[in-house]
């Protein structure tokens, strides 16, 4: 996978009656969560996200439907397919990401572990490669 990214799958409570989820920050993801946001209803052609976060962990769970996080770094690149509630696709700081093909009904959620910042964002692929050169050339970043 490419460098700061990293899968992982949250096990579900099943009794018969339906599947259940639970989260902990600190426990099932690698930081205390201080912020959940979700995004839906996104039109099936739509692409978002084009940044990157300086800082910022967070985990992608697409709770309903699905929908392809694609992440790159210089020099790597790949596409996740997320189309179960229990997968969780983990994204560290200075990972490129776009998020596309979402299905009908998709609902992404997010949890992060700072409150909204938009100076933590590179929202400039220029700028992003100028950061994440010398970023991932320090090999203790890896
Ligand atoms: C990410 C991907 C996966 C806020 O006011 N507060 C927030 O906490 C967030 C996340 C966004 N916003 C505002 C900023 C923009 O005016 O909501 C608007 C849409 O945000 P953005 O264009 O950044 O949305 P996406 O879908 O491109 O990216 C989002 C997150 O911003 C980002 O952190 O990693 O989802």
């Amino acid at each position: 996978m490419v460098a700061n990214t990293s899968m992982g799958r949250f096990s579900a409570h099943s009794n018969g009656l339906g599947k259940l989820v639970a989260v902990e920050g600190g426990k099932d993801v690698p930081f205390q969560i201080r912020r959940i946001y979700y995004i839906y209803e996104v039109p099936p052609d739509q692409w978002r996200g084009f940044h990157s976060h300086r800082d910022l962990h967070q985990a992608l769970i697409c709770v309903h439907g699905s929908v392809t996080i694609r992440t790159m770094i210089p020099g790597q690149k790949e596409d996740i397919l997320l189309d179960d509630p229990s997968k969780v696709l983990f994204i560290g700081p200075m990972v490129w990401r776009e998020m596309y093909q979402f299905s009908e009904g998709a609902v992404l959620l997010v949890l992060a572990d700072h409150y909204y910042t938009e100076s933590d964002y590179i929202r400039s692929l220029d700028q992003y490669m100028k950061e994440a050169i010398p970023f991932w050339t320090e090999t203790d970043k890896r």
